[in-house]
């Protein structure tokens, strides 16, 4: 009897041990706030991968940079500190110099023709190209097309940039572009923006409705200008160091998750997008909409051979075809 007992309860504690080593529970992070598109896109991976893994797998959210700025955060996923990340492309041309050809201004006439890039054959093969520098390019998110905002005066016409600080993403391209066009372009890591805006350090800073609403940047900044100058896409990228130890089917789970991510994220920009703009005039911000872009996008020009004097035009010319 005394045998069977043992018998019994070996069994259930080695089942709870192997219960408690199966189930992993992965952080995914990100720099903006957990309700905020990227943060949605991150509830969701979370949740379809515990679904599809049957709770083999779970997970939570570092948001609001809490693991450092998105390059930070992507040298993680290459060294293994980190697990999986949501972060927009501006950091990731400085490991993956292709993806400069994304970030190039005024290129994507608009959400539909960027989706349309993405989502093919385009989109596949730089996320090719992102698995060639020790990253897993998962899913293609979004985080929206970007706009001026500062503290100082309307912007309208480039002229209005003339000597603005104006925070930039550590994005070779933006700079350029920005100096090109008469602002005086400071790169800088997220988490620091903010408050760099509230102490006067820059004037401005650019990003699309759904960071500018999740930031509250109306806090520190007066105006804003649907300048639309860059759209910036977002990826879901993950750690190959992660991923190389899981089987075939459980990395399966990892990029449907990446997908449902995605997903939710892109259908928060486009609600945002309606409604992200009446926010920014309910808490205060001048908006102005009526923005004249050819004179901004051809001040910008010079800012694609970033890219181009290295690899060319042929993605661009691609780019420009897609429908
Ligand atoms: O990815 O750094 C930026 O301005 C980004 O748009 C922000 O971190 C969201």
């Amino acid at each position: 009897m005394k045998n069977t007992l043992f018998a019994v309860v070996g069994a259930i504690a080695s089942l709870a041990v192997t219960s408690a080593q199966a189930e992993q529970s992965i952080v995914i992070g990100h720099s903006l706030s957990p309700t905020s598109h990227y943060g949605i896109g991150a509830d969701a991976f979370i949740s379809k991968l515990t679904e599809l893994s049957g709770g083999e797998f779970t997970g939570t959210q570092a948001p609001a940079g809490q693991l450092g700025g998105e390059r930070d955060m992507i040298e993680g996923l290459q060294i293994g500190s980190m697990d999986v990340v949501i972060t927009s492309t501006g950091p990731l041309g400085n490991f993956v110099p292709e993806v400069f050809a994304l970030d190039l201004p005024f290129l994507f006439r608009d959400y539909d023709h960027a989706r349309n890039v993405l989502d093919g054959d385009i989109g596949q093969e730089l996320l090719g190209k992102i698995g060639e520098n020790q990253l897993v390019g998962l899913a293609w998110s979004e985080n929206g097309f970007r706009h001026v905002t500062n503290s100082q005066r309307p912007v309208k016409t480039p002229a209005d940039l003339d000597g603005l600080k104006l925070r930039t993403m550590e994005n070779k391209v933006h700079m350029e572009a920005f100096s090109e066009m008469g602002a005086s372009p400071t790169p800088m890591a997220f988490p620091e923006l903010f408050t760099a805006l509230q102490q006067g350090v820059v004037d401005g800073q650019e990003n699309p409705v759904t960071v500018i609403t999740a930031s509250k940047f109306w806090e520190v900044q007066g105006h804003v200008s649907l300048t639309g100058h860059v759209y910036s896409p977002a990826v879901v990228l993950a750690s190959p160091i992660l991923l190389d130890g899981l089987t075939d089917e459980q990395r399966g789970w990892f990029a449907e998750a990446a997908k449902a991510s995605a997903a939710a994220t892109r259908a928060e920009v486009n609600r945002l997008e309606e409604a992200g703009v009446a926010l920014l005039r309910e808490n205060g911000m001048e908006v102005i909409t009526d923005i004249d872009k050819a004179p901004f996008a051809k001040l910008a020009q010079p800012a694609y051979a970033v890219y181009t004097d290295k690899y060319g035009t042929e993605l661009v010319e691609r780019i420009q075809a897609v429908e």
